[in-house]
């Protein structure tokens, strides 16, 4: 697998977050799909995996594989049909993986009857299927030489030829061409049971993603319910169990139980999830009308839980019900939403006023803009747009892509970009470029809508003023037309920090929130300093640091480097 090397302190002026994955089409797929993945259909290979003689980061590497192919599956839009499923029971399996190859230890796990009826396969058949997008020769990998035959009868390939794809169609050459290097492997130093989350690894996708999903739900309940203090108790049980190696079983439920933040409450859940493959509290809330109706109306921007339970109460339970409460049509169409009142002679719209701020009414509107995940290549074409206007303002500024995009996510929500002017001392020089900027991307009509453009301070080590001391617009975007596809509002986020809090920027804004929020609970107690996006320094006399890189700053924290593919402690 590729690792990443610690960025160093020298930055080009394009963004140094490397592409995790090749380019691929921004069409995305219209898959019937729960929980955010597509629903397994026939033609969807189910995989068990058997556990024993494989080590933690092997059975990591696995399971993440099978999630990460459905997660490039839901978006490139492609017509591949032959999809890798996991199954916690061999018996519903096409494909059995395992590195044990002798019969009597086999048998601890699956019965011989069973496993002549299945495919018995190495490793090595899971990695390459799932890199060439479709099922290789079972037989080539055969786990026992005794069924060498049954795992060539039973392999899903034979298929190939018949109603699927195979290796020369199109299809399968496109899943092949987007499947790249996964995240940095997991270092033996970033020990699982460490307090703190940004001393441990958080993969984006763990082994126990369908456990961490079910408590989200219940996390996500107590936050819309207000309940703030129980739902971080659920954030912290989550990023424990997402840096935890090992597949939740009978057998490893006990040293669960061990793990930082795992309180009874916790861990009875998680038993629960063992047992019966849910969590009924979890079930009960996902199909509850409060929970729906809460969770619908805070998908529009600027509605929090508070706001929602508010509407709730006053009888309000879909967004169809929020567009006649504010008056809105529910044509879900934002195109008309620009403020933008004339027209250049090739079309483009001429901004008359300065961008306005997202009332209400137009959050409405950009709702379903703003459901449209943003693929990688999309999020780094917006970057360069940026990049390309400030460069007309103000050459050679330093940039990196940060938020979900640097952590590995093949899809986000927003775009978040830290920018960094290239002098170091002049503030003067750099106080409201992002304000240039803005209006200068509003001019082109590529900024829509700005919700907050805040002001620029150097570090404040009491806290005396605003939360982080850097200059960030949140704004709504979108790319210039390109005569093909269609304007999507997109947001985005343009944080911009003076060359001393460049590298402290990127750590804060690149996340995850829980990742970020121990990292300052980290400094702060066990080693009397503060750090938060716009600075580091040391409590009780107040020295600032100037960390060159972002492995400084971890140096300075004394934290063993975690690379940011390794930072996902949120579900
Ligand atoms: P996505 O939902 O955008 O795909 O994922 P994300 O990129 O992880 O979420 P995000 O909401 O864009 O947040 C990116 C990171 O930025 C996150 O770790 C939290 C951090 N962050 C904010 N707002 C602020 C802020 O005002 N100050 C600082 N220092 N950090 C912030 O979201
Ligand atoms: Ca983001
Ligand atoms: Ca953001």
């Amino acid at each position: 697998m590729h690792k990443r090397e610690p960025p160093s302190g020298e930055e080009s002026s394009r963004s140094n977050s490397p592409s995790l994955y090749p380019e691929r089409p921004a069409k995305r797929t219209r898959l019937s799909f729960s929980n955010g993945w597509p629903e397994s259909n026939d033609e969807t290979i189910k995989v068990h995996i058997i556990q024993a003689k494989l080590d933690a980061s092997t059975i990591s590497e696995l399971f993440f594989l099978i999630e990460r192919q459905r997660a490039e599956q839901l978006a490139a839009s492609s017509s591949l049909k032959r999809m890798f499923e996991l199954r916690n029971d061999p018996l519903e399996a096409d494909v059995i993986v395992t590195a044990v190859r002798m019969r009597k230890r086999l048998e601890r796990h699956v019965s011989w009857d069973l496993a002549q009826q299945k495919a018995l396969v190495l490793p090595q058949w899971l990695r390459n299927s799932v890199k060439q997008g479709y099922p290789a020769p079972c037989a080539d990998y055969a786990a026992l030489r005794e069924l060498h035959g049954e795992t060539e009868e039973n392999c899903p390939d034979e298929e190939c030829g018949t109603s699927l794809p195979c290796a020369s169609t199109p299809q399968s050459r496109a899943t092949s061409a987007i499947v790249g290097p996964l995240q940095a492997p997991v270092p033996p130093n970033l020990k699982y049971t460490a307090h703190y989350s940004c001393a441990r690894a958080c993969p984006l996708v763990c082994i126990n993603q369908d456990l961490i999903e079910e408590l989200e739900v219940i996390r996500r309940s107590r936050e819309l319910e207000g309940l703030d203090r129980n739902a971080l108790s659920y954030e912290r049980g989550i990023a424990a169990i997402k840096s935890y190696p090992k597949r939740v079983t009978p057998e490893t439920f006990h040293e669960v139980t061990t793990l930082p933040y795992l309180g009874e409450k916790l861990c009875f859940k998680v038993n629960e999830f063992i047992k019966t493959g849910t969590i009924p509290e979890a079930r009960e809330i996902a199909t509850s009308e409060r929970y729906r109706a809460l969770a619908a109306i805070t998908t529009v921007y600027g509605i929090g839980p508070a706001t929602a339970r508010t509407l709730y109460d006053k009888g309000v339970r879909t967004i169809e019900h929020l567009e006649s409460y504010y008056d809105v049509s529910s044509d879900g169409d934002a195109s008309n939403l620009d403020t933008f009142d004339a027209v250049t002679p090739n079309g483009r719209p001429i901004p008359q006023q300065d961008p306005p701020d997202l009332p209400i009414k137009v959050a409405l509107a950009l709702r379903k803009d703003f459901e449209i995940k943003i693929p990688r290549a999309e999020v780094e074409e917006m970057h360069d747009v940026v990049m390309r206007e400030l460069f007309a303002i103000q050459p050679g500024c330093k940039s990196m892509i940060v938020g979900g995009y640097r952590r590995g996510k093949l899809e986000s929500n927003d775009v978040d970009i830290v920018i960094c002017p290239p002098k170091a001392e002049d503030i003067d020089e750099v106080k409201g470029l992002c304000a240039k900027l803005v209006k200068c991307l509003h001019d082109k009509a590529l900024v829509t809508n700005v919700m907050h453009l805040s002001g620029f301070h150097t570090h404040d080590p009491f806290r005396l003023r605003n939360f982080d001391s850097l200059e960030k617009a949140l704004t709504v975007f979108v790319l210039p037309p390109d005569g093909k596809r269609k304007r999507v509002h997109r947001r985005l986020d343009l944080i911009f920090a003076l060359p001393e809090s460049y590298w402290t920027a990127i750590i804060g804004w690149t996340g995850s929130k829980m990742f970020q929020r121990d990292l300052r609970l980290w400094a702060k107690v066990e080693k009397g300093m503060k750090f938060d996006s716009s600075g580091l320094n040391r409590r009780y006399d107040s020295k600032l640091f100037y960390p060159k890189s972002e492995k400084d700053v971890f140096d300075i924290l004394g934290l063993d480097w975690v690379d940011p593919t390794l930072r996902n402690a949120d579900a």
